[in-house]
């Protein structure tokens, strides 16, 4: 590989992040069952643990995704508790993820909920949220919401929009000067017939309606079979109203597998959309990456560290697009050429160049080998095992 290749790509992993999640590295399953892994983190202390071992052996994740009644189950109480984690594990907690999904009082919806009173809970919870965010020094607020109906006519779609726009409008007025709000959207799951906030048209009116600090996060499993989704990320970054990623991968559905292993050139075309996004503007995208999988199978901790490197790697690839010529080629629509030129950069072997980046960050060449030579699995399995013995799940 030329120097100028391993320089683009050197240029791109030294500004190259991504957050992990820290419900990843938890027992996890699907309704038909959760299968137990000795060594899953089992509080929210294994979960900075093993955040920071991934960030030790990779380098590119200094920061955990937290989901609030998971991690926070005392909301601001825990505050200090968070902090004093992330000091003695050297990760810091990253974007905060309200949960207005999982209580009983969320059957019907909770900010479209026909019930006031149950909306107002949800609403204090996510402006709770955001103190919390704002206490962790935390930008990111990223709310998902669960919200829908499994029968038509059993909801009126059109009164649960009005009283989204007033919630959100209501959340950001509590955002901090350099805090966001970042708006998930889903098309279905665990609704059936209709999710309020389907798509990224919903979420993007929806944010813009709830303020200039509110932007759209594409969660890459959240879109239907034939949805072009680097097309949606253009028309984000067109507008100004890109805010984030929750990267994962699937064959059919949410799958929530781990980045890449499915469809990797999706990936590398939603970072080529950024990268000449990037190149034409001569700005930064301002876009948070972030991984939001769950690992059923997998030893969660090599899913994880796969997840990362997979990720670095194809954002190395798109880093060797060669953006000027390929926009002379789309210029004068020279097709073929166009996409050669495009495709030629996803078939380069890039590992040896981030092998170098590693090398040059004093990182093991090859995390996973590293990982397994660590112990590091040995250690929490045997200091886990109790922990997370005699938690049968079942579907009924
Ligand atoms: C919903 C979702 C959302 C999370 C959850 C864990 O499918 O993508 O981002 O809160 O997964
Ligand atoms: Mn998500």
């Amino acid at each position: 590989m030329t120097d100028k290749a391993t320089e683009l790509v050197i240029r791109a992993l030294d500004a190259f992040n991504i957050e992990l999640p820290s419900w990843g590295f938890a027992n996890t399953g699907t309704r038909f069952g959760k299968f137990m892994q000795a060594a899953a983190a089992n509080s929210v202390e294994d979960k900075f643990s093993d955040a920071g071992q991934v960030h030790a052996l990779t380098g590119a994740c200094p920061t955990v995704a937290l989901h609030v009644q998971w991690d926070l189950p005392n909301g601001l109480k825990d505050v200090e508790g968070i902090q004093k984690l992330a000091q003695k594990y050297g990760i810091r907690p990253g974007s905060i993820n309200p949960n207005v999904f999982q209580d009983q009082q969320y059957k019907y919806g909770s900010l479209g909920n026909p019930d006031a009173a149950i909306r107002k809970q949800a609403l204090d919870h996510i402006v709770e949220c955001v103190a919390i965010a704002r206490a962790l020094n935390c930008r990111d607020i990223s709310p998902w919401f669960a919200d829908g109906s499994n029968y038509p006519g059993t909801q009126s779609i059109r009164a649960r929009i009005g009283w989204f726009e007033d919630a959100l409008k209501e959340v950001h007025t509590h955002l901090g000067p350099k805090q966001r709000l970042l708006i998930e959207y889903k098309p279905f799951e665990p609704a059936f017939y209709h999710t309020d906030i389907a798509d990224w048209g919903m979420a993007f009116l929806l944010a813009r309606a709830a303020g200039p600090q509110s932007r759209v996060l594409v969660d890459t499993g959240h879109h239907y079979q034939a949805q072009n989704i680097e097309q949606i990320v253009a028309w984000l970054l067109h507008t100004g109203m890109m805010g984030g990623f929750h990267f994962n991968d699937r064959r059919y559905a949410d799958d929530d597998l781990t980045l890449g292993s499915i469809d990797p050139y999706q990936i590398f075309r939603i970072f080529y959309e950024i990268h000449a996004f990037e190149w034409e503007t001569g700005t930064h995208g301002d876009i948070a990456y972030m991984v939001d999988q769950s690992h059923n199978l997998k030893g969660k901790m090599e899913a994880m560290i796969q997840t990362v490197c997979t990720a670095q790697e194809l954002h190395a690839k798109a880093a060797l697009v060669d953006q000027a010529r390929l926009a002379g080629l789309q210029k004068s629509c020279s097709l073929v050429d166009a996409e050669e030129c495009l495709r030629g950069a996803f078939w380069i072997d890039v590992r040896p160049m981030v092998q170098e980046w590693r090398r040059s960050h004093g990182l093991p060449e090859d995390p996973l080998r590293a990982f397994r030579e660590s112990g590091y699995l040995e250690r929490i399995t045997a200091e886990r095992r109790q922990r997370n013995a005699g938690v049968v799940t079942s579907y009924a």
